[in-house]
């Protein structure tokens, strides 16, 4: 189940359909989107993203004119972002356990949505306090490329397909890898980020 992705890359795992029932993760996110609504952020340098997102959990990541960060509150709404289901908890700790991180508890997720030509250029995962702790990533709905580039932003990254249910986590040597998405071939994709953000 727990499977190195690929020799070259250290501390990066990929679970194969981990989530073994995604229509329903699906069907938590469109209740999500209730209260805390997808939407477009600006880059700080002005740029609208192309993938939606929001969040669940006691912290949620944000990006606007004044940075990337983590709030408590969602700007669009001003109330708490919406609690994180049990469910999101209980899968992230399962699967940090299986990929070998031990005890994995987040306090946000973000939630990406990719519709049509909406993919996410390279970034690492940065405003977080503690690095030792893992990015677990849940990807549901359309499969896409995951691109890992590692260390250095260049060069020809390894392209990880991902299908509905696949986990990815990543961690310790790997932490700070650049990594990026393609557009869903299909519909919508849908993609969790559980971080231990605080
Ligand atoms: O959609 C994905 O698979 C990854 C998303 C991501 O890298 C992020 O939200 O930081
Ligand atoms: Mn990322």
């Amino acid at each position: 189940m727990s499977l190195m992705a690929d020799p070259e890359i250290v501390d990066l795992y990929v679970l194969r359909r981990f989530v073994t029932a995604p229509a329903a993760f699906v069907q938590m996110v469109v209740t999500l989107y209730e209260s805390a609504p997808p939407r477009r952020m600006q880059t700080p340098g002005g740029r609208l993203m192309s993938s939606e997102m929001t969040n669940c959990g006691a912290l949620g990541w944000v990006s606007d004119h004044a940075g990337y960060r983590y709030v408590t509150q969602d700007p669009l709404t001003g109330s708490a972002w919406p609690e994180m289901p049990e469910a999101f908890r209980d899968l992230a700790g399962r699967a940090a356990l299986a990929a070998g991180f031990g005890i994995f508890e987040p306090d946000a997720c973000l939630i990406n949505c990719y519709r049509g030509p909406a993919q996410m250029g390279a970034h690492r995962d940065a405003d977080e306090r503690d690095f030792s702790q893992p990015i677990v990533s849940v990807s549901l709905g359309a499969p896409a490329y995951f691109l890992w580039y590692g260390a250095q932003r260049r060069g020809s990254p390894a392209k990880l397909w991902l299908e509905s249910g696949d986990v990815v986590v990543w961690g310790r040597s790997a932490r700070k890898g650049y990594h990026a998405v393609q557009r869903p071939q299909g519909e919508v994709r849908y993609n969790l980020t559980l971080r231990k953000a605080g």
